[in-house]
């Protein structure tokens, strides 16, 4: 049932709604006092026109969100913007789809946001994807610099991901290749966090502005820390607990996945604390080893997925990223207090949520 909020009409519930701006300010590392501007900015009636483009991908990304259950992020994001062209969830079709999108960018010309999903295919005139009888690259570049800021969504469309993979036979970049002009920003992930793609948006929202950025174009807030940093197998890894084959008794007790190819070494993204839907739950807590996917290039450059990830020291190895029992303890404390920093800050967004269903 529709419900309202500063005069907007929402699909999501009011609850949902509040938890969703409170998890996206908890991901930008805001403070509560943020929320309720986040909350203005996600409320205002002029939602931002969104045209979403699809080209080389699976539709994982776009899977992801709609089927995001924490809470229901993927609904909110339909509330807070107005998606005006987007393939997968769109009721048109055909030539009444392909007008619908040129009669946005002429209506929103400088003012949309453009979301690109996918890579594009360059070799042989851009020939491997075409919508409508057009080339994705020819589309991109006509849509591309007339939105205001432009967000890639997955590692295809921000790197290339697995159709740029050796021996990339359709010559397939990610969007900062072939596009200049707007703002770009890229929120890798095979697929990414909804929470990383709601905090962006909600940033831009709120501040005017797209979130700081790392040096390969991903928001610090999400990209800025290895997963091995955060990680809650860590510990192990410092104490040289290893699985050392998937299914021994290792495993069951719930020690490092490194030995049988954990790329968290090697990976920047929040997925040990902003985890996925409502399960909470990840790949490496779920027991698999993290394969890399935020990385650019990550299916050339990470694998074998069950190899040992080379370059890094483990402890008992003689290299030792540990040199004694101080070190180590230091670092097993510091690991330790950094991932109860991060899961307490989303714990309190939960609190905030619940305090503010009470102030309701
Ligand atoms: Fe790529 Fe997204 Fe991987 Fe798939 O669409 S990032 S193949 S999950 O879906 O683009
Ligand atoms: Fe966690 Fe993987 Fe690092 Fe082990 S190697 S601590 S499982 S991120
Ligand atoms: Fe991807 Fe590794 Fe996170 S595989 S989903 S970056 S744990």
């Amino acid at each position: 049932m529709a419900e309202q909020l500063a005069g907007q009409k929402f699909k999501v519930s009011r609850r949902g709604f509040l938890k969703g701006c409170t998890l996206a300010a908890t991901a930008l590392g805001l403070s509560e006092s943020m929320v309720p501007r986040l909350v203005e900015a996600a409320a205002s009636p002029q939602r931002p026109p969104v045209v979403w483009l699809h080209f080389q991908e699976c539709t994982g990304c776009t899977e992801a969100l709609l089927r995001a259950s924490h809470p229901d992020i993927g609904r909110l994001i339909l509330d807070i913007i107005s998606l005006d062209y987007h393939e997968t969830v769109m009721a048109a079709a055909g030539h009444q789809a392909e007008k619908s999108l040129q009669d946005t960018i002429d209506r929103y010309n400088g003012k949309f946001i453009c979301v690109v999903e996918g890579a594009i295919p360059t070799r042989d005139g851009g020939i491997y994807c075409k919508i409508g009888g057009r080339t994705a690259m020819d589309i991109l570049a006509e849509v591309g610099p007339r939105a205001a800021a432009v967000i890639s969504i997955g590692t295809c469309s921000s790197f290339g991901g697995i159709q740029a993979a050796r021996p990339n036979p359709t010559g397939a970049v990610g969007v900062s290749e072939l596009l200049s002009g707007p703002p770009i920003i890229n929120i890798p992930g095979c697929p990414p966090n909804p929470i990383s793609f709601l905090g962006t948006v909600l940033h831009y929202f709120t501040f005017k502005r797209l979130p700081r950025t790392d040096q390969m174009g991903r928001p610090l807030f999400a990209y800025g820390r290895k997963i091995h940093d955060h990680c809650e197998r860590r510990a192990h890894f410092d104490e040289g607990r290893f699985v050392e084959q998937f299914g021994d008794d290792a495993h069951r007790r719930g020690y490092c996945l490194y030995k049988v190819g954990c790329r968290g070494p090697g990976t920047f993204s929040n997925c040990p604390a902003a985890r996925f839907n409502d399960v909470d739950v990840w790949p490496v807590s779920v027991g698999h080893g993290c394969i890399g996917c935020t990385e650019p290039d990550f299916w050339d450059t990470m694998g074998p997925f069950y190899e040992r990830l080379p370059g890094v020291s483990i402890p008992g190895s003689g290299g030792g990223i540990i040199s004694d029992a101080e070190t180590a303890g230091k670092t097993i404390l510091g690991v330790t207090a950094a991932a109860i920093g991060i899961h307490a800050a989303f714990g309190i967004g939960k609190k905030l949520v619940g305090r503010k269903k009470d102030e309701e």
